[in-house]
């Protein structure tokens, strides 16, 4: 009983059902029982606290910096990232048909549509969990018949994933936005960005590679991977007078260029990424036949009529698709990009200061960023983030255009110099693609990204939401990029380059089954496997592939210098 002036506690425990979870008879009902059940809060408390553990040993990440202090704070950001990002999708919400909005389940932004920012997130749970990624990637595959629907409505074959998608996956981007400087209304063109669907295939081909998970495949992927190739080839037109396949009318990444200047109509032709994309999802595609069993290869392409000829037509494509250059070996983002004026960064730079969102500034005075050399976010330098150079060389090769080893560092000298950073996501590509050219700029370009939300870097936009895609992003520089992570040909490779101030990192991994504890120091890797019968695991170190027992220690000694610092 209650005493004057004696504290009291008291407990309230919330059990929440929907008609949308499984295997209940009624909301209200279960609501009831759980509440009923549940034990008093020391309890509730100790199994969070449990589970909680359990999620930060799979995510568990560790480096040393030169300076205490930076180190302190460079950790305390990527744990605050994975946090976020484990609060918006974790183990909890595996079976919930749930996707990931582009700014988490913390605001209003982009009304909690999904957006192509997977990308930047689902390495991180490959290697980690990659239970989640599967079940984001079958949230895409329920709403494959809406892709279906807009492809057919635009003409197309295939599937053509909406650029902001929500509830039943139709197209929800905007058709106008504001531009507050203005107060004008303007068109918004960005549903014309079609390279989510490549970001789709590429999401579910790493996904595969880092689990190898063949009933996913046989199932689910294979059938999405079928259907946004076939969107490609339909898409692509043949021109005769260039002998080449082109993709006309669509949007890159980079969202400062919608429309050509002075064009009433939206879209742009032969944007290099969405091309090279598109070329790289039919590779993948034709690979199908000889991942999938003979059976479901069949079953497959069966129910969806796909025929000899139009399988030959995808291999043209992957021979023949354009790609625009200009000054030699630069790859022109678009096709006519070389023709745009250069823009004047230090002038409007002392004029505005900020000028992460030029495309409102502008548009204020009048004028458009589709008339100048200067870019949002990274859209070639993309291809460099997504792949290595000697994917790229392959790619390059077979569509006959030169790949030299010169072809990275120029163009991500072209581009850096005229991009602003109006998005999140492009500090996180442009530390990637600078962590073997230049480390330190890269670690500053990376020391950048990590503000995005801790500062509200944009000025205003974290109060909207969280930035996943600079989150996850900015965890997976540290898990992929700095130990050189690649997953080719059945092996893991690993070629550390780790920034200038750090001396020591150390992360555990997953991958095809095995779990792997990093350690790399200096020129060292550790490797230590977790026990078990599996069959060995090809890992590649220095050019060498060595197979690796479950239950096992090795170290590498990298060759100091040049071979270990560079790709
Ligand atoms: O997907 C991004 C896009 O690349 C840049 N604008 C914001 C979107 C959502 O994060």
């Amino acid at each position: 009983s209650m005493q004057q002036n004696r504290p009291v506690t008291v407990e309230k425990t919330l059990a929440v059902y929907t008609s949308r979870d499984h295997a209940i008879y009624e909301p209200g009902l279960e609501a009831q029982r759980r509440t009923a059940e549940t034990p008093p809060y020391p309890e509730l408390y100790r199994t969070h606290r449990l589970v909680w553990d359990q999620l930060w040993r799979r995510f568990a990440l560790d480096l040393t910096h030169v300076d205490r202090d930076e180190e302190h704070r460079t950790l305390r950001i990527l744990r605050l990232h994975i946090f976020h990002l484990l609060q918006t999708t974790s183990m909890a919400n595996i079976d919930m048909d749930v996707g990931i909005p582009a700014r988490g389940l913390h605001g209003e932004a982009y009304r909690g549509h999904v957006f192509w920012d997977e990308l930047f997130v689902f390495p991180m749970f490959n290697l980690r969990v990659p239970e989640i990624t599967r079940a984001l990637l079958v949230y895409r595959y329920r709403r494959l018949d809406e892709a279906r629907r807009a492809a057919k409505a635009d003409g197309h074959l295939g599937a053509m994933y909406p650029w902001q998608s929500s509830s039943n996956g139709r197209e929800e981007s905007q058709s106008l936005h504001l531009n507050p400087n203005s107060g004008r209304w303007l068109q918004d063109n960005s549903h014309l960005q079609r390279h989510i669907n490549a970001a789709i295939a590429y999401n579910i081909w790493q996904y595969f590679q880092a689990t190898l998970d063949e009933e996913f495949m046989a199932y689910y992927g294979a059938e999405m991977l079928l259907e946004i190739a076939r969107f490609w080839g339909s898409i692509a037109v043949f021109e005769k007078a260039r002998d080449r396949y082109e993709i006309r009318g669509v949007m890159g990444p980079d969202e400062y260029h919608d429309a050509y200047p002075e064009s009433e109509r939206g879209g742009l032709n032969n944007n290099a990424y969405t091309n090279l994309m598109a070329v790289w999802t039919l590779r993948c595609a034709l690979e199908l036949s000889s991942i999938l069993p003979l059976q479901r290869w069949e079953e497959l392409t069966t129910q969806l009529d796909i025929q000899r000829s139009e399988l030959e037509r995808w291999q043209d494509i992957c021979r023949r698709m354009f790609v625009p250059f200009h000054d030699g070996n630069i790859i022109s983002q678009f096709e006519g990009y070389d023709a745009l004026e250069e823009f004047d960064w230090d002038g409007y730079r002392r004029r505005y200061g900020d000028v992460r969102r030029l495309d409102r500034i502008l548009e204020a005075e009048g004028d458009s960023p589709n008339r100048y050399k200067a870019s949002k976010q990274a859209d070639v330098l993309m291809l460099f983030y997504l792949f290595s150079s000697e994917q790229l060389h392959a790619l390059f090769s077979e569509l006959g255009y030169p790949f030299e080893y010169e072809t990275i560092p120029d163009n991500v000298d072209y581009y850096l110099k005229r991009t602003s950073h109006g998005s999140t996501l492009s500090q996180v590509v442009h530390s990637w693609v600078l962590a073997r050219g230049d480390r330190e700029q890269a670690w500053d370009v990376f020391c950048e990204a990590l503000q995005s939300d801790v500062e509200d870097a944009q000025g205003g936009t974290t109060e909207e939401g969280i930035h996943v895609g600079a989150m996850a992003g900015t965890v997976d520089l540290v898990q992929r990029c700095f130990t050189g992570i690649e997953m080719r040909d059945g092996v893991l490779w690993l070629n550390p380059c780790l920034p200038k101030p750090l001396n020591c990192l150390q992360l555990q991994i997953q991958y095809r089954g095995h779990q792997l504890k990093l350690e790399i120091v200096d020129n060292i890797i550790q490797v230590s496997t977790a026990p078990g019968d599996r069959a060995p695991l090809p890992l590649g170190v220095h050019g060498k592939v060595h197979l690796i027992s479950p239950g096992s220690l090795q170290d590498f000694r990298m060759a100091k210098g040049a071979d270990f610092r560079e790709a």
